[in-house]
């Protein structure tokens, strides 16, 4: 059966109020985030070759903001036998369907999925732990001390995986991709109103941070090593080795 359609900011609106992860959202997210996002897909299938590879047996597996669930099942599926995974989302409307989804996964790994504040999420004994287009919305003074109590709470060789929007300090550069992001949403059936009302929805929600900040704060948090794994537009994801 096809993923219930978008169509969230498809209708004009007298007032755009901030973007919640309430249950008209968790309701279509799925199909959301494919048309928002441009490799968001691949990020998932990274996930999983991060999951075989990184996944220390008798350690913990954190998601952080997990949404419906997408990229806990691929640890899932892909972790070796012996790993914990834990999930956590601070949306009641996420969590609830992210347990009914992971319910009809029978992969081997032990799982918990968490209502919770991932600024309360205690990390101990992880070998990793995914941010998949979540840190974005945590205020930006915080972010520092999460990845600081991330990489602490992770055990050496452990990593951690960031996937983000991020923007530019050039100012073609942030024109030319954030075109590009509109004409990728375009392609994928958003009409002009859906993405401009969408647009100041996120407006002062999701604040993105530049490849450099986030380069910089992964090292300051103590990963020894900080590469970019994958890039597409003003969507990039980071691996951080303890
Ligand atoms: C995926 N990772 O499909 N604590 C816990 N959860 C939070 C917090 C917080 N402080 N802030 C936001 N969230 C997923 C996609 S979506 C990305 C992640 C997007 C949650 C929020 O409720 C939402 O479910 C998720 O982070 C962000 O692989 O919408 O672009």
């Amino acid at each position: 059966m096809a993923n219930p359609k978008d169509e969230v900011y498809s209708r004009p609106m007298p007032s755009i109020e901030a973007f919640r992860f309430d249950q008209s959202v968790a309701d279509v997210f799925q199909d959301m985030i494919e048309r928002s996002v441009p490799g968001y897909g691949l990020v998932l299938q990274l996930i999983g070759v991060l999951a075989e590879k990184y996944g220390q047996p008798g350690t913990r597996v954190y998601d952080l903001g997990c949404s419906l669930g997408a990229s806990t099942l691929q640890l899932r599926r892909h972790l070796p036998d012996g790993c914990h995974v834990v999930g956590v989302d601070n949306s009641e409307a996420m969590v609830s369907r992210c347990t009914a989804n992971l319910s009809r996964d029978h992969s081997a790994a032990s799982y918990e999925i968490l209502l919770e504040d991932l600024r309360e999420t205690n990390i101990e004994n992880a070998s990793i732990v995914i941010l998949n287009f979540t840190l974005q919305f945590v205020p930006d003074e915080e972010r520092k001390n999460i990845l600081a109590r991330i990489c602490e709470g992770l055990n050496v060789g452990g990593i951690l995986l960031l996937a983000e929007k991020v923007k530019f300090e050039n100012s073609s550069e942030q024109a030319l991709m954030t075109t590009l992001h509109h004409d990728f949403k375009k392609q994928h059936g958003y009409s002009d109103l859906e993405i401009s009302q969408k647009r100041a929805a996120l407006e002062n929600v999701l604040i993105p941070n530049t490849e450099e900040q986030h380069r910089q704060r992964m090292h300051d948090a103590g990963f020894s090593v900080v590469e970019q794994c994958m890039r597409c537009l003003n969507f990039s994801t980071f691996l951080g080795i303890k």
